[in-house]
């Protein structure tokens, strides 16, 4: 089995230049994301299903991007169902390719609260025997594509929103230990294969975010093999942390890589013109941030088109979160990740004109729980004689008080009415109302319409 991948590389690469001429790329004239990314020093993305890796599907895999992750094909679940009793196919068949194409693979994931075989999870073990079964897993998938995998995904999740550690089968069991152990056996069957630990709702500045850095430091500072962070960004539209590129440095500064694992953006169903060009400036914000950190080194999507996603199963009514439609096309997305790298923005779908009326969110200051915010309400080319602005938190804050506006909050959504005095704003004027508001674990900027 690996002499014979041994052997692919010389054939494969004829195979992958004659692909990269022939893909159905976006269009004609763009340049491959890879080849932008190239440029920049950095490898652009995404996470494949091996069954998938023929037809469109796969020259767009092979020839758009530098690296592939696994989207399930590494995980405990998937090669050890049974004990003792391994499945390789579509790991090994997205290697291959990955090998064909002169791509980077991401193993993703080693040690997880989640798709773990039932045998594990339900077994009952002493702390002694689930670190040896945990070490035992470690060296058997980290040797069998040792050389082969530029980065692993060693430890996944193992946090709270809250930064408190997530209780689950490891931490439950072995404590907080088991993260340095893990990094520890990984290096050991590796040691040229970067060692990360990944997690969600860390992009930006945070207490989740905040308590992986404070990890990081201190494994750095033990002599522990930790590599690099992934920031995982599933985000919500409209709600990419300010604070994202600010998170990225200070990551950097510890003296570890860090990677956008599983970038996404999804949005309430159906699309339209207005949400893919928010959509086009997240996915461009994200990877403009990556692209401004030297030690940034990955930005991969969680899949590419919106046929392969796992947003609208786990998210009733919410999808659309890749750059490809579920045709293959690219989307002003693509075109937001192209711009970021460098690259042109033909065909990029821009947003529609605006003889209008926009609103600003920010937040001018914020402290512990709370926050001060404002919006301002800004046209051009029309005017208003009363307005309302409407937008849902994404994170469970809440208004308490609110000046020059009346609002209401049900649930995650917020109206806020003109006062009696400020319903009017005239064409090149604006208007401005504030807030307070509580917070905790994240404080993301909402998208505001007026209606
Ligand atoms: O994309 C994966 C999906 O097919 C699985 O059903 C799901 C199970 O939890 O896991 C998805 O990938 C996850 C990744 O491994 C870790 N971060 C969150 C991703 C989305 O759930």
């Amino acid at each position: 089995m690996r002499s014979l991948r041994i052997g692919l590389p010389l054939a494969s690469l004829v195979t992958g230049a004659a692909l990269l001429l022939t893909a159905p790329a976006a269009h004609a004239a763009d340049t491959p994301l890879r080849d932008l990314a190239a440029a920049k020093g950095k490898l652009i993305g995404t996470a494949v299903t091996g069954s998938k890796l023929t037809g469109t599907y796969g020259d767009l895999a092979g020839g758009q991007f530098s690296s592939l992750t696994p989207g399930n094909a590494m995980k405990w679940g998937t090669v050890e169902p049974t004990r003792g009793s391994f499945n390789w196919t579509e790991a090994d068949q997205i290697v291959a390719f990955a090998q064909a194409h002169n791509q980077k693979v991401r193993g993703h994931t080693l040690v997880w609260h989640n798709q773990n075989p039932s045998w594990l999870t339900n077994g009952s073990w002493t702390p002694a025997q689930l670190g040896s079964l945990l070490q035992n897993h470690i060296t058997t998938e980290v040797s069998r594509y040792k050389g082969e995998i530029a980065a692993w995904d060693v430890v996944n999740e193992p946090f709270n929103d809250d930064g408190t550690y997530r209780s689950d089968l490891w931490y439950d069991n072995l404590g907080s230990g088991y993260i340095a152990n893990a990094l520890t056996w990984a290096h050991a069957a590796d040691p040229d294969a970067k060692l990360y630990i990944n997690d969600y709702n860390v992009e930006g500045v945070n207490a989740k975010s905040d308590a992986l850095y404070n990890l990081v430091k201190s494994l750095k500072a033990q002599g522990v093999p930790i590599d690099g962070v992934g920031l995982q960004a599933h985000l919500i539209l409209g709600q990419v942390p300010s604070t994202l590129q600010q998170n990225i440095q200070r990551f950097a500064d510890l003296g570890v890589d860090v990677a956008i694992t599983e970038l996404d953006v999804r949005m309430q169903l159906p699309a339209d013109s207005t949400k893919l060009a928010q959509q086009k400036a997240d996915f461009n914000s994200v990877v403009a941030a990556c692209a401004a950190v030297t030690r940034c080194v990955n930005v991969t999507v969680w899949g590419f088109t919106d046929a392969d996603s796992w947003v609208p199963g786990t998210f009733p009514g919410y999808g659309a979160a890749t750059p490809y439609d579920e045709n293959y096309q690219p989307k002003p997305a693509y075109y937001g990740i192209a711009t970021a790298l460098g690259g042109s923005d033909s065909g990029g779908g821009t947003p529609p004109p605006t003889g209008a009326c926009t609103a600003a969110y920010s937040v001018s200051s914020q402290w512990n729980t709370g926050f001060t915010g404002q919006v301002t309400i800004s046209c051009s080319g029309a005017s208003l004689s009363s307005w309302k602005a409407n937008w849902t938190f994404g994170a469970g804050q809440r208004i308490t008080q609110a000046w020059n506006a009346t609002c209401t909050q049900s649930g995650t959504a917020v109206s806020c009415a003109n006062a009696s005095y400020n319903g009017s704003v005239p064409d090149g004027g604006s208007v401005t109302f504030g807030f307070n508001g509580s917070w905790s674990g994240s404080n993301p900027v909402p998208t505001v319409t007026l209606g």
